[in-house]
């Protein structure tokens, strides 16, 4: 085995590279760009070196400069993880070449299944089922159309080079070939630098079904079942699960069976993952091979409670596979959500930002199995980034993957449920709404997985959610108050009025701005011995409130609903999550606006005659911008006067107990110059 190994990848599967390796006792090296500096995976390893600017090209995909890296750091091997270099044959070959293991594949194998037609001739010699069509080199297009008619329509062209959905052009009947052919000819050509095609059988709603495999350099090769990615979005997986549900133990070894012969025929080593697509009849047909440990892999682990990256250090070490088929076991269902800061209702643009506040369902990082019996529920955070770093422009947008377990598919999706409504993230915006809609959908409810799920239910899961507006701002309301002392409890500089408040009648008016539609409403608040309303749209209803004591949860009652969320504020935004949303409401600080608008720099006027009833400040005293200063009581309201700006107090004119007249100057504030 080796001691110390490189990770030539960032985010969370550097990290959870670094974890296994952590167990294991082997060192492990990052590398990392100008913006990943203070990154997660950076402090997750032994060692970090540099290795350039924050774009992927200056950083991540510079072969030279990792190696490099590695020399210099005396690491024996390179984990690449996936994406960037990790299905690079030059990379591949280039470690080999350095003395370097590369921790995946031969050179050759990567090759092999890099081109799709010749993939497909390799795997048609190994008796892999492939889907009826045409893959050979003659691209006559005569030859072509003959061959599309002969398949039967529709039939589904696809650039030989390339992926992900890229080049691909569905043909329903001959007369239209021509032009399809021409047009998918352009895009490869373009895309690829290529434009041999190759001619399927179009499947309706297929699913997308692959298998786990892993082979050793002693001729030892499994399967380590299979995952349903069918729930995807242009062509990225959404939701993943192991295993693939609905199937017969008799598909489920055969598909097993036929991804260990792919691998075989191209003499693979490591850890691999043979995608197929399936027909609602169960026939299952091979799409492609990816070289690599995938995003998806921790569901795998889940099931088979399997380190799969301790199985790769160990087959790149040269040992044996450490399980044989027979000793491998399934046990129960997981599910992976991938989280990406991105926005849904903006076409999923990726969001980037601090992520002011980060708060993950309670569970174990990069944990392997299922835990003990009779342990905690089990979930499991794959993430790359912490509480106040930053989501760049630069890189996958992936804040975490989230994954659950459970004895059956029902006892997981519930968890993942539960999981998704604990995910608390203020700064960028997340699909994690999405993600529940989903997850709480019949066809996925019921497993009835294919990869049209999000497009044909797309008006259900995309429709405008009503959301849990009227308990929300009275958790708002609750922070607030807590916040600004007008409760009875808590420490703040407002404790000075509590004997006034609780012996006569108190009421506040609180501005707010509701930020999922910009709307600005007010909300009055007003206590009168035992009783508290709060008052909004003309609709006054009994309001408690409890909670905010050093955390964030409160518990509110209003009217005849209760609630009980998590406030998150920042500056003045609450943000609010309850019953698995997330809303957001901006306190308008009406008095200190007004103090702005009047009385300019340093002047503080009285918005409208009354009389004194605090004064929180005095000569000398330092302040910041919205901090109160002076509350005044009129037609038995409280209002607050705040700093219009941050500065100190100069002078205060007036004293509790005084009366002053609409526009009088009541204190002078020397503002703090920029
Ligand atoms: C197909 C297909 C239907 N029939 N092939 C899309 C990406 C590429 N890897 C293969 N893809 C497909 N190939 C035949 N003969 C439908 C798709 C397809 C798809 C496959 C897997 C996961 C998601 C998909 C979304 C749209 C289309």
């Amino acid at each position: 085995m080796f001691n110390k190994i490189l990770i030539a990848n960032r985010g969370e599967i550097a990290c959870r590279v670094a974890a296994t390796c952590k167990r294991l006792g082997i060192a492990s090296v990052a590398v990392y760009s100008d913006a990943d500096a203070d990154a997660k995976h950076v402090a997750a390893c032994d060692e970090a070196v540099h290795i350039g600017g924050s774009s992927a090209k200056e950083s991540y995909l510079r072969v030279e400069r990792i190696i490099e890296a590695a020399r210099a750091t005396g690491a024996q091997a390179v984990h690449p993880g996936y994406g960037f270099l990790s299905e690079n044959e030059d990379f591949a070959q280039q470690c080999e070449a350095a003395g370097i293991v590369f921790i995946g594949p031969p050179v050759a194998a990567i090759a092999a299944m890099g081109s799709k037609a010749a993939a497909k001739a390799l795997m048609h010699a190994a008796a892999v089922p492939l889907v009826p069509g045409y893959h050979g080199e003659d691209q006559n297009p005569t030859l072509l159309h003959r061959e599309a008619d002969a398949i039967g329509y529709p039939v589904l062209l696809k650039a030989s080079a390339g992926g992900g959905g890229k080049g691909m052009r569905v043909v329903e009947r001959s007369e239209d070939f021509e032009a399809a052919l021409a047009s998918c000819k352009r895009e490869a050509a373009s895309s690829f630098g290529n434009d041999r095609v190759l001619i399927e059988k179009y499947l309706t709603r297929p699913r997308h079904v692959e298998v786990q495999v892993f082979a050793d350099r002693h001729g030892g090769a499994v399967y380590l079942f299979d995952r349903d990615c069918s729930v995807q979005r242009r062509h990225q997986k959404v939701l993943e699960e192991a295993p693939a549900p609905g199937l017969s133990a008799e598909i489920k070894r055969e598909m097993g069976e036929a991804a260990v012969a792919a691998a075989r025929a191209v003499n693979y080593v490591g850890a691999g993952t043979v995608e197929f697509i399936m027909a609602p009849s169960g026939d299952f047909y091979f799409m492609e091979m990816n070289t690599r440990l995938q995003v998806e892999h921790p569901v795998t682990e889940m099931v088979t409670g399997q380190d799969l990256v301790e199985w790769q250090l160990r087959v790149a070490g040269d040992e044996p596979l450490p399980l044989t088929q027979e000793q491998l076991k399934l046990d129960g269902h997981a599910i992976e959500a991938r989280i990406y800061a991105e926005h849904p209702a903006r076409g999923f643009l990726p969001s980037t930002g601090t992520l002011k506040h980060l708060r993950m369902p309670e569970g174990v990082e990069f944990v392997i199995g299922m835990g003990e019996p009779g342990r905690k529920a089990p979930v499991r955070i794959d993430s790359g980034v912490r509480e106040g770093d930053t989501i760049t422009p630069f890189y996958d947008p992936m804040i975490a993957k989230l994954i659950v377990h459970g004895a059956t598919r029902e006892e997981a999706l519930a968890r993942m449920s539960r999981a998704l409504h604990a995910c608390e993230v203020v700064g960028p915006h997340t699909n994690v709404e999405f993600l529940q809609r989903i997850v709480t959908s019949e066809p996925f409810a019921t497993g009835d997985l294919d990869t049209g799920l999000i497009e044909r239910h797309h008006d259900a899961l995309f429709a405008p959610v009503k959301k849990p507006f009227k308990e929300a701002l009275a958790l708002a309301c609750a922070a607030l108050l807590t916040r600004e002392g007008g409760a009875a409890h808590g420490a703040s500089p407002w404790d000075a009025l509590s004997h006034w408040r609780l012996n006569s009648g108190y009421t506040q008016t609180l501005g707010w701005r509701n930020l999922d539609d910009e709307s600005a409403f007010t909300v009055t608040f007003a206590r009168d011995g035992d009783t508290q309303t709060l008052e909004h749209d003309g609709v006054s209803e009994g309001f408690s409130w409890s909670g905010g004591a050093g955390e964030h949860e409160f518990r509110a009652t209003i009217g005849d609903a209760r609630a009980t969320g998590r406030v998150f504020v920042d500056g003045d935004t609450f943000h609010v999550f309850c019953l698995g949303e997330t809303l957001s409401f901006e306190w308008q600080n009406l008095l200190a606006h007004a103090a702005d608008a009047e009385g300019g720099e340093g002047r503080l006027t009285a918005p409208m005659p009354g009389k004194v009833i605090a004064v929180l400040v005095e000569p000398g005293t330092v302040v910041e911008k919205g901090t109160p200063l002076i509350v005044m009581e009129a037609m038995k309201m409280e209002h607050t006067i705040g700093a219009p700006a941050a500065g100190t107090v100069s002078e205060v004119l007036y004293a509790v107990g005084d009366q002053v007249a609409d526009g009088a100057q009541l204190l002078v504030l020397d503002v703090q110059s920029a």
